[in-house]
């Protein structure tokens, strides 16, 4: 049979007539029809425009890690299927990006470009998010900027890039097609909004010179809807203070907690003084601060929490619940304190679904 997954087509085309309330109608018998026939001929289908936008929608809505769900409904998709070549890819990420960020006043967007097609090369973006710092390993003990970009970074100079071995470094687009030497991609620093960081009542933290950019936009992710494989996706929200304070003080990234512990003149030598704790609270304090102070959109931990449990008891209400994976949901500070905490909640899988896939490398 040459059909790609029958059901899972099936499946979901009935949910995409069902949330317009065509639930068993001709139009979705001549849908179905039309994408077997397709299948047949092609042994692949193609969503329309208003279908691959259901399905961003609804995979973000089925994100079970994600705090931010009850904005899921607002989603602008740029359709990047027409896309061939390196250079419109860039282009589009590159509009893609400007309409995110909009002067701070961030905007929830997902770029999708071609999808699976048996036969063909896959369109990749080889970096884990279109906006990174690099990461340089110095010598045996010392680093630079994100270790957890140490490996990608030097992708990036095998690929001719040339980093300048600085703290908070934009790593550049790295981008391939028909399975040759991806292409490497300057993004314009018009398009990166980056924050410094200060502190509301600490002058010294600014002496720090920490910073970090306002738009997360993960593109490591598959979007996995209909039976079909869009494994090249860019798409953001905003932050969440918290996830900042954690790229900034995990030993594994940038790895900074004893730094700012010092410039906040606490007491390092014992665990008893709680310093990791009050490093962790200033640090996310002096976020939360200069993102308002700068106008781009960021959102507390505890405000996400709240906004999350009125989402889950919304979906408890119009589709009987909605996955969550609880450890991820709940905020790496304060988490006890939040009404996420007690909460109940079971982890699985519906489809359209964001799924981790292997990252491509040299
Ligand atoms: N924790 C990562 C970002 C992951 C996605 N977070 C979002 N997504 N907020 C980090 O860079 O810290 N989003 O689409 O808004």
């Amino acid at each position: 049979d040459p059909l790609l997954s029958k059901t899972e087509n099936i499946d979901f085309l009935k949910q995409y007539y069902e949330a317009f309330n065509k639930k068993g109608s001709d139009e979705l018998k001549e849908r179905l029809k039309k994408s077997e026939l397709n299948q047949r001929s092609t042994g692949q289908y193609d969503l329309t425009f208003d279908e691959l936008e259901f399905a961003c929608r609804t995979a973000w809505r089925n994100a079970a890690r994600c705090i931010g769900r009850i904005n899921w409904s607002k989603i602008k998709l740029f359709d990047g299927r027409h896309c061939t070549t390196t250079k419109e890819i860039f282009e589009l990420l590159c509009e893609y990006l400007k309409f995110a960020t909009n002067g701070g006043n961030l905007r929830s967007a997902i770029t999708v470009f071609r999808q699976r097609i048996k036969g063909k090369h896959d369109i990749r973006i080889w970096n884990a998010q279109l906006i990174n710092y690099a990461g340089y390993e110095i010598s045996e003990t010392e680093t630079i900027g994100d270790k957890s970009q140490i490996e990608f970074t030097k992708i990036c100079e095998k690929l001719g890039w040339k980093g300048k071995k600085k703290e908070f470094e934009i790593l550049p687009l790295v981008i391939q097609v028909n399975g040759k030497k991806p292409d490497v991609y300057e993004i314009p620093e018009e398009l990166v909004m980056q924050v410094d960081l200060i502190h509301p009542k600490y002058e010294a933290f600014k002496d720090l010179k920490l910073k970090w950019y306002a738009v997360p936009a993960v593109s490591s992710l598959v979007l996995d809807a209909g039976g079909i494989y869009f494994n090249c996706t860019a798409f953001n929200g905003w932050y969440m203070n918290t996830e900042i304070g954690r790229d900034l003080t995990e030993p594994n990234r940038f790895d900074k907690l004893r730094v700012i512990g010092k410039v906040l003149g606490l007491d390092m030598s014992t665990n008893v003084s709680l310093w990791k704790d009050e490093v962790l609270l200033e640090l996310n304090k002096a976020i939360l601060y200069s993102f308002n102070k700068a106008g781009v959109t960021i959102v507390d931990h505890h405000s996400a929490s709240e906004s999350f449990v009125k989402h889950w008891e919304n979906e408890l209400r119009v589709r009987g619940g909605t996955p969550g994976d609880w450890i991820w949901i709940n905020p790496p500070l304060s988490s006890h304190i939040t009404p996420i905490f007690g909460m109940e909640m079971l982890n699985y899988v519906v489809k359209p679904y964001f799924e981790y896939q292997e990252m491509p490398r040299l």
